[in-house]
């Protein structure tokens, strides 16, 4: 347990660094590394924001969706102003939008967001969310026109950073197949700012830059994409939330009295509910990625599998299988819950995605694990955050080994998981 004045002190430092890397009206991850608007980090940032300012946690989410496509999609970066210092910038991606966007999407947590705000800030929200509820409808809808058009019931990604979850070992193979002879050099940005033993490696980017030429090539158009993009894999992680994202979209219209979004949002949830069986695997006991263009299934799990609790219901016995896992994995480390499996020979403490431990993703989990029962195993993940963060400050993420912090810092999502959390 962290004491009083410490818990203060650090609700004062986590409003202090939402404040400075706010923009008015968005927020950016960390100041230098990711100076724009990303999608997850700014919906989970709201929730954050909504501790102290519950105006400015509602125009987090407007923001980001007044950069929403006419086909529906909500783009993973919106590119507000102009800045030098990332890479792939708005020339790389050419997604002909305005304002400049990346032509991807990310995984979409805004409808619960939205659902978590209406419920707990004071007032009538009709007005202010009407318009939010007929953007996200149109998102998921986009989903599941897009990203699953044989209508199999689960989602594809067509490109590691789509996932939000960019260099996990569940990505090698599938990019194993993706060409990248025709990339070019290119300069990284991300690797002058931090460490690159915490970044995805070299020929990661090679790969993620040759995902972005076929995104380009094509226009971004999505028949295309889903009929030939040489990455196309269904993974966990973005299934769960996208069926706790329509689940909580038909709450809401239910509740804001849009009868059309809630037929529409319960028959995808249907469809995605019947789907996701398809990345359960007998051999991990867990829900693993499917590479959907090969039909090949990775037998290794991530804290993306526990996220089946949170996009739920989750059958008992599956769910004790999950909590089996889970405390199996917590003996050989020292704080939950790490992004990939710790057994595994790829398992890397620090690397980014390939073991670290983030703030978000263990609230995702602990919310699952919370209205399946266990609160003991939530409040772990809850005390373990909190531990992290009180050792190493408010870091992108951490090494669940050592506790030591990685990545950018001063990191939004890190700083609204603690307020609205952890803390
Ligand atoms: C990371 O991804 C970006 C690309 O989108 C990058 O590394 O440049 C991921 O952790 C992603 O989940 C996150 O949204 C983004 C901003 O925090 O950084």
């Amino acid at each position: 347990m962290i004491d009083p004045e410490t818990t203060a002190q650090l609700d004062d430092e986590a409003r202090h660094i939402l404040r400075a890397n706010d923009k008015e009206g968005y927020t950016v991850p960390t100041k230098g590394l990711y100076p724009f608007q990303w999608n997850w980090d700014s919906a989970l940032t709201a929730l954050g924001i909504a501790t102290y300012d519950a105006n400015r946690a509602w125009q987090e989410i407007e923001k980001l969706l007044s950069a929403q496509w006419d086909n529906g999609m909500v783009p993973h970066i919106v590119f507000w102003q102009h800045e030098e210092g990332y890479f792939p910038g708005p020339g790389e991606w050419q997604s002909g939008q305005t304002p400049p966007t990346s032509g991807i999407t990310q995984p979409p947590v805004a409808a619960t967001v939205v659902r978590q705000l209406a419920s707990s800030l004071p007032g009538d929200h009709g007005a202010r969310v009407t318009p939010m509820l007929h953007a996200l409808d149109r998102w998921h809808q986009w989903f599941a026109d897009a990203r699953d058009p044989d209508g199999r019931g689960v989602v594809a990604i067509m490109h590691p950073w789509e996932s939000g979850r960019d260099n996990l070992p569940d990505w090698d193979e599938p990019l194993s197949h993706v060409d990248t002879s025709t990339v070019g050099t290119f300069l990284r940005r991300d690797t002058q700012i931090v460490n690159e033993a915490e970044r995805p490696q070299n020929h990661d980017y090679d790969h993620y830059m040759a995902l972005v030429q076929f995104g380009r090539n094509c226009q971004w158009d999505v028949k295309t994409i889903a009929e030939t993009c040489p990455f196309w894999v269904a993974e966990p992680a973005m299934n769960a939330i996208l069926r706790r994202a329509e689940r909580d979209l038909v709450a809401l219209a239910l509740q804001f009295n849009l009868p059309e979004i809630a037929r529409r949002a319960t028959a995808r949830l249907a469809r995605l509910g019947q789907g996701f069986n398809q990345l359960w695997s007998d051999d991990a006991q867990g829900y693993v990625t499917l590479n959907l263009r090969h039909d090949k299934k990775d037998n290794r799990l991530t804290s993306g599998s526990w996220l089946s609790l949170y996009g739920g219901p989750e059958n008992d016995n599956r769910a004790k299988a999950h909590y089996s896992t889970l405390m199996e994995w917590r003996r050989k480390i020292s704080f939950t819950v790490p992004s990939f499996d710790p057994n595994d020979a790829a398992f890397d403490d620090i690397r980014y995605w390939r073991g670290p431990v983030w703030a978000m993703i263990n609230w995702m989990i602990a919310t699952g694990l919370a209205e399946h029962g266990r609160h003991d195993l939530a409040e772990m993940i809850a005390n373990d955050t909190a531990a992290l963060i009180a050792k190493s400050g408010f870091r992108e993420y951490f090494s669940p080994v050592t506790g030591q912090g990685g990545g950018g810092k001063d990191f939004s999502w890190t700083a609204a998981m603690w307020l609205y959390w952890a803390s």
